[in-house]
């Protein structure tokens, strides 16, 4: 037996689910990159308004680069389940709030039927940092990346989140439909502007006019996101199925914390979130840098040297004090020049960030965050390396932090059979094996530009503290570099 609209009265009696007639529901938000946190998160804040019974917010969801979440969530009818584990165990909810899958390459036009049509809203993005083709230093599109020339060459059957956006829009205008709002819930800076960045520079190449439109039409409201959740294994597939009595193909096992705060700018209406718990702010840069900085600035640090020192986890790299002892001071670096939001103490909110990092029950793996480092180093180190640089103040720690990825960089380019999951791979392995000296071997991968600009490698005192790391590392008995480096 699987879990579907049909099974749903088969459940347990402790298990949430769906009180309201999932047949009623508007289809008016379309969700491009419906993966693990996408279900975690914005479905659940929707799930809370549609329980408390306002239908007129249900989900489309698609699969951008692969159409695996349509052919394990459409035979259930979108269902899955929601596992939040929390300190007194876990708490199963069946989410109902996607009503329909769609997915990659086979999609048949179907998505951008939905895109272009009056009752879609919203469309919303968890596409990670790639998925926007931008320029992870400057922030700029980069026109010529093979995908985003294919979307300009065949506008009709985009493939690319921005090329589906700007043809839905364009036709949207064309035939007199209010456009909608695009809702940016990646882990960027001030992601609703890089949306909007990109999409404009996108529609640019398309047509001047339509650029124009979309500046002065389309709402990008910024948004800080927050919780974590591992992809998800066989085991947990196992473990909530036999919880349920029937099988769900693809759940969802995430932490019992979430947090989600949004810049309250919507041209088409927008759901109450805040029914689920989503805060709407003014102040959103605020938050998206606390979070960035010292949530995920400390979880990419965590999972290289969790990488380098065989940490599966990142429960498992927080049993050891070389990490532990490394955080305590990037988060005192990264406390010094944050301008945290109004009525935020820092210091709780760091205590915070270490009892979910321990959390037993989730098992968030360093090889998972540790992916596509060049997307995530400017906006999680160094954005306060800069402050740091501009105030004056030394980077230690920091420093260490990017040298364990230079590290990690080096590691795979040196283990045969490694690859770097990355979409700079080439450029970073590439540099990483030019020289085994660790002074050239800094340089050299301090000098892609994509990443790092073109300040960083400018600055002698900030390239000897990155030397200096990065040799400390080498030395550190702990971290097993694959090569022998010459020291
Ligand atoms: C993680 C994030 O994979 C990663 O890079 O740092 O996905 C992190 O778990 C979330 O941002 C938490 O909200």
């Amino acid at each position: 037996m699987k879990l579907c609209n049909q099974t749903l009265t088969q459940l347990p009696a402790g298990i949430q689910r769906p009180s309201y007639a999932r047949s009623q529901v508007a289809r008016s938000i379309v969700h491009l990159g419906v993966g693990a946190f996408h279900r975690a998160h914005q479905a659940m804040y929707t799930e809370a308004v549609l329980a408390s019974g306002d239908l007129a917010w249900g989900i489309v969801g698609a699969g951008i680069v692969s159409s695996a979440m349509k052919t394990a969530l459409q035979p259930q009818d979108g269902l899955y389940t929601l596992a939040a584990m929390g300190p007194q165990g876990d708490q199963l909810q069946v989410i109902g709030a996607i009503l329909e899958v769609l997915g990659g390459e086979d999609d048949d036009g179907q998505l951008l039927q939905i895109m272009r049509a009056p009752s879609t809203r919203i469309v919303s993005l968890t596409v990670t940092e790639k998925g926007y083709y931008l320029d992870p230093s400057s922030g700029d599109l980069q026109l010529q990346m093979p995908a985003i020339q294919a979307d300009l060459a065949n506008p009709a059957t985009p493939k690319t989140i921005l090329g589906l956006i700007v043809r839905a829009l364009q036709q949207r205008r064309a035939t007199g439909i209010a456009p909608f709002t695009v809702l940016s819930c990646d882990n960027l800076p001030s992601n609703g502007k890089r949306a909007k960045a990109a999409v404009v520079a996108f529609a640019q190449a398309v047509n001047a006019e339509l650029a124009d439109w979309i500046t002065r039409e389309v709402a990008f409201p910024c948004t800080m996101v927050d919780r974590i959740t591992p992809a998800t294994t066989d085991t947990d597939r196992a473990n909530i199925s036999a919880q349920l009595g029937m099988l769900d193909a693809w759940p969802v096992v995430t932490e019992a914390f979430s947090q989600w705060v949004i810049e309250d700018h919507f041209t088409m209406g927008r759901p109450d979130w805040t029914i689920g718990g989503a805060v709407f702010s003014d102040e959103i840069e605020a938050w998206e840098n606390m979070k960035l900085r010292c949530l995920n600035g400390t979880h990419s640090t965590l999972a290289y040297l969790g990488q380098l020192t065989g940490r599966e986890t990142v429960a498992d790299a927080m049993q050891l004090p070389l990490i532990t002892h490394l955080l305590d001071a990037l988060w005192l670096e990264i406390r010094e020049v944050l301008i945290a939001p109004q009525g935020v103490d820092t210091a709780a909110y760091v205590e915070s960030l270490k009892q979910r990092y321990t959390n037993p029950a989730i098992k968030h793996r360093t090889a998972q965050i540790a992916m596509d480092g060049s997307q995530k180093l400017p906006q999680r180190l160094l954005s306060t390396l800069r402050d740091r640089i501009k105030a004056g103040l030394p980077s230690p720690t920091l420093a260490t932090a990017i040298a364990a990825w230079m590290h990690f960089a080096v590691k795979t380019a040196h283990t045969p059979g490694d690859k770097l999951n990355d979409p700079l791979s080439d450029d970073i392995l590439a540099q990483a094996k030019i020289s085994l000296q660790p002074n050239e071997i800094v340089r050299n991968l301090l000098s892609i530009q994509k990443v790092f600009g073109t300040d960083l490698i400018g600055n002698a005192s900030f390239v000897a503290e990155l030397q200096a790391g990065f040799t400390d590392l080498a030395r550190n008995p702990d971290v097993a570099t694959a090569i022998q480096i010459a020291l």
